[in-house]
């Protein structure tokens, strides 16, 4: 382990993820925006664009600060092409998606405890990436790196393009729900998400690191939820909803 790097901070930061996404699943609540707004309905809102841009945020800027201001503190490349990977993704997330979506308004309360998550996992996976991690100059050639590279672009592939499967369903202004139809969507009611499921376990697998398996297992609980609601949903306001479609993983869940 390198002497700069602080061991107690990267466990608990791990810890308290994992244990977020546990109790994500031991509430079973589907967080408050977008179709499940309920009690906050009457609070403030955001256009969903400024407030996914501003949630988001330090998801990109705290790893990218840590990699340029730190890039001699990497135990080498991998490292600094790893967290380049966790950068790429979240600049797609703040700089792109925003600005292209057509959500409903977003409530502040639910945006400033998004922003409080992104600015702690950023913390979380730039710090253990530019101070405790240390890769061999092999890794590249490692089946976890190469599998786990393979994974998070494919999974980003999906996640991007079932995204934009949604987006095609309204025209600007409009906030109806139709049913997503093709991609992934032709099996699962939450393709978006098990494309941004599989990103990450293929980033936790090529960084073999505790901080991305935490972040990992915290998405396949949040936003694993949040497929099964998405399909109840779809279950109980379209009579011809697809029967064959599950909910996750195709054919299974
Ligand atoms: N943001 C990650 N809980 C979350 C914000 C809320 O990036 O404390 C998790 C993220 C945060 C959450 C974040 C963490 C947990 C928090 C929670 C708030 C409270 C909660 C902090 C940080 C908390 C406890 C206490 C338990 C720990 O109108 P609309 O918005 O529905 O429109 C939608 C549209 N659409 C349709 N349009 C027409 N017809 C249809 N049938 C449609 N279906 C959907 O498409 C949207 O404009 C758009 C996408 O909607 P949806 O619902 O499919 O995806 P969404 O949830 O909005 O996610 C958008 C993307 C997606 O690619 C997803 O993979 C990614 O962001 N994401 C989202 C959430 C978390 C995350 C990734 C991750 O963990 N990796």
């Amino acid at each position: 382990m390198p002497v700069h790097c602080q061991q107690s901070p990267v466990l608990a930061g791990s810890a308290a993820l994992a244990a977020l996404g546990a109790l994500v699943l031991y509430q079973r609540e589907p967080s408050s925006y977008g179709k499940y707004t309920g009690s906050l309905a009457a609070a403030p809102h955001l256009p969903a664009g400024a407030a996914w841009f501003l949630q988001e945020l330090p998801s990109f800027v705290l790893p990218v600060g840590m990699l340029v201001r730190q890039s001699r503190a990497l135990s080498g490349p991998p490292a600094a092409v790893l967290l380049g990977l966790f950068c790429a993704h979240y600049f797609h997330r703040t700089f792109v998606y925003p600005f292209l979506m057509r959500g409903r308004p977003f409530p502040v309360a639910v945006l400033f405890k998004g922003f409080v998550f992104c600015t702690g996992n950023g913390l979380l996976q730039g710090y253990y990436l530019t101070y405790c991690a240390e890769y061999p100059a092999e890794w590249y050639t490692d089946i976890r790196f190469i599998l786990g590279v393979f994974l998070f672009i494919l999974g980003m592939g999906i996640n991007i393009h079932s995204d934009y499967v949604l987006r095609q369903l309204r025209k600007p202004g409009e906030v109806i729900y139709q049913i997503p139809q093709g991609g992934l969507f032709t099996y699962v009611s939450g393709a978006n998400f098990l494309g941004e499921i599989i990103e990450w376990i293929g980033y936790a697998l090529a960084t073999w690191s505790l901080p991305a398996l935490a972040f990992a297992f915290f998405s396949l609980c949040f936003l694993g939820l949040r497929a099964l609601h998405h399909h109840r949903f779809y279950l109980k306001i379209f009579e011809n909803y697809p029967k064959f479609r599950k909910a996750l993983i195709p054919f299974i869940f």
